[in-house]
């Protein structure tokens, strides 16, 4: 496999960046992860918007436009034969000395890997998940928005080994307030008397490419969508729930903190938007 670092192709052994990296000494960096479908780059231009709006947000300059890392993560594909794939783009603020300022940082790091995507096995899409609510919160916004998909995951990282730990796949993460804000790497929906509800992005979350897609897909199947506050509450006594990212595309959920959501099984609902979203992802991008 090849890695796109700053204009050059390196063999992923080769490819690597300075210890002095300010991404890896303080996590001062951003990224965005997408999909490739047989050719075509599933909302290329939606997450390099986010990347930029990240990168907005932690007043890091991109010395590239939208275009040139567009063709970069392109080029990332085409290098690595892909047609299926995970591009995984991160923007380090780069090289600088030992101390918090980034003003010794001058040369970001634009990274791209392009490699085959691992999926969660079949049976997780035949049984769907279980969830625990786990102690560790999604950021505040105050501290660290949530909306800025920054190489900070600690407490993502802390929530999920919170849920494996008690033998559980995935977690549900709460904000400050206690409302429900999503999962460590994924937006979390549920639906009741056949609306579906999503917290709101006010609620702690990242606002999801998928979770849009899944929106624009209830919108043209006429099934009624709303954001909202959502309690814990409002979750178990669901008919169903699901999951949207764009590695796990839609998980259904049939178990949340012990208490079984709706028949058990994945619903009708979660199934419908589902096979919606396969039937446009091959469509609904840039082609290589
Ligand atoms: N919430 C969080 C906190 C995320 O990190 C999503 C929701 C879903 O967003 P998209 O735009 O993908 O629909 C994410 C997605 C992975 C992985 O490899 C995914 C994410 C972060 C880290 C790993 O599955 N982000």
């Amino acid at each position: 496999m090849k890695v796109y670092i700053n204009g050059k192709f390196y063999d992923e052994n080769e490819a690597s960046v300075s210890v002095f990296d300010h991404g890896l000494l303080y996590g001062d960096g951003i990224f965005e992860g997408i999909r490739l479908y047989e050719g075509c780059v599933f909302r290329l231009d939606a997450h390099l918007e986010r990347l930029e709006d990240s990168a907005k947000a932690i007043l890091l300059e991109l010395p590239w436009s939208r275009q040139e890392i567009s063709d970069a993560v392109l080029e990332s594909c085409r290098m690595n034969n892909l047609k299926d794939g995970y591009i995984r783009v991160v923007v380090t603020r780069g090289k600088g000395s030992l101390g918090i300022s980034p003003k010794t940082c001058k040369d970001p790091q634009l990274i791209i890997i392009a490699d085959k995507i691992r999926l969660y096995p079949k049976e997780v899409y035949e049984n769907g998940l279980k969830l625990i609510t786990v102690p560790t919160r999604r950021n505040h916004a105050a501290a660290l928005p949530p909306m800025i998909k920054s190489l900070n995951y600690l407490n993502n990282i802390l929530a999920k080994i919170e849920a494996q730990h008690l033998g559980y796949d995935e977690a549900i993460m709460l904000n400050d307030q206690g409302f429900v804000a999503e999962c460590t790497g994924d937006n979390i929906f549920m639906v009741k008397k056949g609306v579906i509800y999503t917290p709101t992005v006010q609620s702690d979350n990242l606002s999801g490419i998928t979770r849009q897609a899944v929106w624009d897909i209830a919108q043209k199947l006429g099934i009624p969508f709303k954001e909202g506050v959502l309690t814990r509450y409002d979750f178990w006594i669901a008919d169903e729930a699901f999951l949207t990212g764009t590695a796990a595309e839609l998980v259904a959920v049939t178990e949340i903190d012990a208490r079984q959501i709706g028949d058990g099984k994945p619903g009708p609902v979660t199934q419908k938007i589902l096979e919606a979203y396969r039937g446009v992802v091959t469509k609904d991008g840039t082609m290589l």
